[in-house]
């Protein structure tokens, strides 16, 4: 993104942004980094993310070695949903992004962020974007969830809607849960790539965690900077699937008269599994005006 908040095409990049991987550029003191976040990340999942999530990681073998060769990735993911990985510089315009989830490529980005800034990083790095958000797309429910969202983005920027559909992409692929017969589990790439919230997610008594409802998310905004103060758990990822295979006309009408739902408060219609205190975020508010 340069100064002016446009996003300039990268030298070499083609007209979709993408770019060549140049695994074999990749420094050892890099490869290091997805080792050590590698590492911390799935030690700490094993009973924290769901079954599709640690059998994806597994399947694609996105190993202790190192920064994962997209070419040997997508051999193993193609097989698996037709998906592939797709190296890009960073965020890609909107409707480049939404035409690439279309047509079932995933756009990662190429750089790792540094050792010195392993916990917090601005824009979504390859560790972000790989191993948050590849090991989901083996799954043939969220592989066909995820091209359906490219497809419905599409329509979405076409109406001047599209900030009601982010939010759906936010609270489910970002930072959804999953409810399953041994108990909430993350499913969200943002949760997964972070060691401090993969904990906070599930354990702190902060937070919101209301059932699945698809347009209520639509109607939800949501804060980019900090953890979430509310989270959906979807009963399923086949519900997931099927709450997408609708004709959205009627839902974009209705939202376009919807007013949105502060983010911290609960509806009538809410599914509460967990009514949060809400002290985490409270405790991070800028001093009252
Ligand atoms: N580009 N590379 C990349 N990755 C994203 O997650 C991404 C993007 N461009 C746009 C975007 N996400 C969001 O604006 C959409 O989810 C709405
Ligand atoms: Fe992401």
């Amino acid at each position: 993104m340069s100064a002016d908040g446009q996003t300039r095409l990268t030298p070499g990049a083609g007209t979709d942004w993408t770019i060549d991987q140049a695994w074999a550029r990749y420094t050892p003191a890099e490869h290091q980094v997805w080792v050590t976040l590698y590492e911390r990340q799935s030690a700490l999942l094993t009973d924290r993310a769901c079954d599709p999530f640690l059998r994806g990681l597994e399947a694609l073998d996105l190993h202790r070695a190192g920064i994962p060769d997209f070419a040997r990735v997508n051999a193993e993911l193609n097989r698996l949903t037709g998906w592939s990985v797709v190296a890009v510089p960073g965020l890609v315009p909107d409707v480049v992004f939404f035409d690439h989830l279309a047509n079932r490529r995933f756009p990662a980005g190429r750089f790792i962020r540094k050792a010195n800034e392993l916990d917090y990083l601005e824009e979504p790095d390859i560790f972000h974007d790989v191993f948050g958000h590849v090991p989901m797309l083996t799954d043939p429910e969220f592989a066909d969830y995820m091209a359906a969202y490219g497809r419905g983005g599409l329509r979405a920027m076409q109406r001047g809607q599209l900030h009601q559909l982010a939010r759906l992409y936010w609270y489910t692929v970002e930072f959804g849960l999953l409810q399953t017969p041994a108990g909430v589990r993350i499913y969200g790439a943002g949760i997964v790539s972070s060691r401090t919230e993969t904990i906070f997610a599930l354990d702190d008594p902060s937070p919101n965690r209301l059932g699945f409802d698809l347009e209520r998310i639509m109607r939800t905004p949501y804060r980019i900077d900090d953890f979430q103060q509310v989270y959906f758990v979807a009963p399923s990822l086949g519900a997931l699937l099927e709450a997408t295979l609708r004709d959205f006309g009627p839902i974009y009408d209705r939202l376009a008269r919807a007013a949105d739902i502060p983010i911290a408060a609960l509806e009538p219609t809410d599914r509460v599994i967990t009514l949060g205190s809400q002290a985490y975020a409270r405790a991070r508010a800028p001093a009252a005006q």
